[in-house]
């Protein structure tokens, strides 16, 4: 999928927030302690379980990035982020996919990414978010089919978007944070 405006990432996120919320049952069957939480060793384990191949080392820093609070403990949120990291490890080739089901939602996020970092710097800096939401201004107020007057979001709206999306407050978003204001915009919570 390639991304051209924002709206189309928009219209996703109802199928995203059901893929996600979908997860909750592998982040149940996970959470073999049952304590709500994904533990280093949970996740070694259904990494083993889904036939990974991913080495020690790999799945720790893939589990510390998605801990995004530093809490030492992976949340249900922090997991999809540990999902979507753990799918673009994913093997490429041969046999049944692990995480086939998720896709689709994985496709709409990296594209929706991808989009927004349009130097490929690997994160998205604040003028990055004005650029794309602002060349979304004028797409929109371009656009022959303009109808009711609608107006896409103006400078301050993007500010703010971009606020939301900044949850480290230093100034860019990396890919896990990323993910996490995915969550965000689709609606996906930590309990259900
Ligand atoms: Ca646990
Ligand atoms: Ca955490
Ligand atoms: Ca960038």
């Amino acid at each position: 999928m390639e991304v051209k405006s924002l709206d189309q990432v928009l219209l996703k996120l109802p199928a995203v927030r059901e893929t996600f919320n979908g997860c909750r049952s592998v982040f149940k069957a996970t959470d073999k302690d049952g304590d709500g939480l994904i533990q280093l060793a949970e996740f070694k384990q259904s990494a083993l379980n889904m036939q990974l191949h991913l080495p020690d080392q790999l799945l720790e820093d893939v589990y510390n990035q998605a801990d995004l609070n530093n809490s030492h403990t992976i949340d249900f949120r922090e997991f999809i982020v540990l999902l979507t990291l753990v799918w673009l490890l994913r093997p490429q080739s041969g046999g049944e996919q692990p995480l086939a089901g998720l896709d689709k939602a994985m496709d709409t996020v990296v594209a929706a990414f991808l989009w927004f970092d349009k130097d490929n710097s690997g994160s998205i800096e604040r003028e990055e978010v004005l650029q794309a939401l602002g060349a979304e201004d004028v797409a929109s107020s371009r656009a022959p089919h303009h109808s009711g007057g609608r107006h896409g979001p103006g400078r301050s709206a993007s500010k703010h978007r971009f606020q939301e999306m900044n949850l480290l407050k230093d100034g860019k978003v990396t890919f896990p944070e990323f993910v996490l204001c995915v969550e965000s915009w689709a609606g996906v919570e930590d309990d259900e």
